[in-house]
């Protein structure tokens, strides 16, 4: 039977990433970091938290990922733990550089001290490549961070690398561009609206207070994204990938695709808040998933609107709960 170590398991991704392990029949085990209350409620979304196994342990503490190693003996590694808002990464730029970048490095060593054999997949991000050097981001795009975040994610992708050209290890990187589902961290942008979206229409909310919306994303869902990274693992070479739809939108136009879902008009209820606004921003991302359409036979399969629309449907069902 083939195993796997999520870091990260209690995310967005590594939940999803879980359940589709899960499915194709691995033992799946997550790091999961001491937190005062809970953290499990997206593994009980999916109901499996009872299937997989919570291994306790932080990325900025080698020792406990070395620990994590030896108990779940994977075959396979997920690197997916990280401080992974942007906007907090300037309120907390040290703590990211720990865990978002330190922290790679440490789960690779302890990866090589374990077994060099062992295949490993690093989640970097569309965020290395900040000021864009081409207006359509591939594999051989320069990187230019414009955050804590996105620097921190450049020196663990570039570790990753380092790690496969020094040691010959498989080590693949990701370079996904943003992707959400109804698992969203709610301080993300898609979230945020869908969330509020619901509760304005259910009247339990009055506006909604957004930063810079002229900016433009490549949006996806986490579930066909997971589904990226599983691929990755499973070719003849470790390589990198961009994961991507290929199709941008603004923050605005999103805003609109959820108001018009429930018959309401955006532009009655959000409020630009400069509060929101981040000290520097990434205007656009747009991504080439050209190579990992050619080598992985993967594609994005969900639309925007059916992303967002699925995303509402789960928040306007949470809310009515709520009540
Ligand atoms: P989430 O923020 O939903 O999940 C992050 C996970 O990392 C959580 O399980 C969190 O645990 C865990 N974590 C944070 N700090 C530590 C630590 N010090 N030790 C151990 N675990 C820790 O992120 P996503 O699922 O959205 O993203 C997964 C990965 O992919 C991240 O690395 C992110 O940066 C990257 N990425 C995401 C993209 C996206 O659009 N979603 C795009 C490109 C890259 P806890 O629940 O306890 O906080
Ligand atoms: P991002 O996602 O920073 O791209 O990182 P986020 O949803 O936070 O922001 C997207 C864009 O929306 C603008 N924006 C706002 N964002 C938030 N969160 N809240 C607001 O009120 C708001 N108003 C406007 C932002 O300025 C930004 O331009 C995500 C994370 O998942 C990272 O971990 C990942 O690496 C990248 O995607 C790819």
């Amino acid at each position: 039977m083939k195993s796997a170590l999520i870091t990260g398991i209690t995310g967005q991704d590594g939940a999803y990433l879980a359940k589709l392990l899960l499915n194709k029949g691995y033992h799946v085990s997550g790091l999961i970091a001491r937190r005062a209350t809970p953290t499990t409620w997206r593994l009980q979304y999916l109901g499996i938290a009872n299937e997989v196994d919570l291994i306790n342990g932080d990325l900025t503490d080698l020792p406990s990922i070395v620990r994590a190693m030896n108990k779940a003996k994977p075959s396979e590694i997920y690197n997916l733990g990280a401080q992974s808002f942007v906007a907090s990464s300037w309120q907390q730029p040290v703590l990211t550089a720990q865990s978002t970048g330190i922290g790679v490095l440490h789960v690779l060593e302890a990866t090589r001290l374990a077994d060099c054999a062992i295949r490993f997949y690093q989640a970097s991000s569309s965020e290395m490549f900040g000021l864009v050097r081409d207006p359509i981001q591939s594999e051989a795009t320069p990187f230019y961070p414009r955050s804590p975040y996105g620097v921190a994610k450049l020196f663990g992708h570039w570790m990753t690398v380092n790690y496969r050209e020094s040691f010959n290890m498989f080590t693949c990187s990701g370079i996904l561009f943003n992707h959400e589902s109804p698992l969203r961290g709610i301080e993300f942008v898609t979230r945020k609206v869908t969330d509020a979206v619901a509760r304005i229409k259910l009247g339990q909310q009055k506006d909604l207070r957004l930063g810079n919306i002229d900016a433009k994303r490549d949006w996806g869902y986490a579930g066909d994204y997971v589904e990226a990274m599983w691929l990755m693992l499973q070719q003849e070479q470790a390589d990198d990938y961009v994961v991507a739809t290929g199709r941008c939108t603004t923050v605005r136009d999103m805003c609109k695709i959820a108001f018009d879902y429930v018959g309401l008009n955006y532009e009655d209820y959000v409020v630009i808040d400069p509060a929101y606004y981040r000290p520097a921003e990434v205007d656009i991302l747009l991504g080439n998933p050209a190579k990992a359409k050619k080598v992985l036979g993967w594609e994005a399969k969900t639309s925007l609107h059916d992303l967002i629309e699925m995303m509402l449907e789960a928040d306007l069902a949470r809310v009515r709960a709520e009540k």
